[in-house]
């Protein structure tokens, strides 16, 4: 049984979209995860089909009505009911890395992409749905949130990725932002290649690198330099 994504979207066609494509297509050709992506509108129980309903209290747009979203939701976890059911909404909570590695360890997720301006609150408590974002911004909808999300979820997956990247190696396992890449030519448009990196000694290449991605994390990202910070006092005291 394969790591199992649900996504409840109005607009199914839009999936696997990119992750048909690449590391994740891969994955899913290999059986590694599966998707379904599944139609809202297929849970509406009136001759017209209805979805949506003006919003109670006034004002622009158009809401989720819950019963059909919660009969949507009933329907996707009927194939796997321990997994988390996502919310895909500006107002949700930051999605990061930790929140990632814990989606990835479950058996899959239930994704409900956000349309119009909003879903009932209502179906959103009874199911106890998480609320997630990705980031501070406005999108139309959820569904390119929950094509990230399952991204970088896939990613994370046994046999997924090679040795070489191992999913967990690089940027935010450490904290910290990536340092830079370089390959050949060494000199390109009278640009060299940091010297360091050309000398073969790999205890001060560790270093340089470890030093520009602490520099580089301070200067974009202070509220991730001071997390770091607090868990490496050395790395924080050598600092300028
Ligand atoms: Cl999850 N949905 C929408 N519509 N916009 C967003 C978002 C989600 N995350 C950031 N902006």
């Amino acid at each position: 049984s394969p790591w199992q994504a649900s996504v409840l979207t109005l607009f199914p066609e839009m999936f696997p979209g990119p992750l048909g494509q690449s590391l994740a297509g891969k994955a899913l050709r290999e059986g590694r995860w599966a998707l379904e992506a599944i139609d809202i509108r297929g849970f509406a129980t009136d001759r017209h089909r209805s979805v949506d309903d003006t919003p109670c209290g006034g004002g622009a747009g158009m809401v989720l009505r819950p019963d059909v979203v919660d009969a949507a939701c009933a329907a996707a976890l009927a194939a796997g009911p321990d997994r988390p059911l996502v919310v895909l909404t500006p107002r949700g909570r930051p999605l990061d890395q930790a929140m990632v590695r814990g989606f990835a360890a479950a058996p899959g997720v239930v994704l409900l992409c956000g349309r119009f301006e909003g879903i009932d609150q209502r179906v959103i408590e009874a199911r106890a749905m998480t609320e997630v974002s990705i980031g501070d911004y406005v999108l139309s909808g959820g569904e390119p949130a929950a094509l990230v999300l399952l991204d970088a979820c896939v990613r994370l997956l046994p046999g997924v990725m090679g040795a070489a990247e191992s999913g967990e190696e690089e940027s935010f396992s450490s904290g910290l932002l990536e340092y830079p890449h370089y390959t050949r030519p060494t000199v390109w448009n009278d640009r060299a290649v940091p010297p360091v990196l050309l000398s073969g000694h790999h205890a001060e290449i560790a270093r340089w690198r470890r030093a520009q991605a602490e520099a580089i994390t301070r200067e974009r990202r202070p509220e991730l330099w001071a997390r770091y910070a607090a868990a490496n006092p050395i790395a924080a005291s050598r600092a300028p």
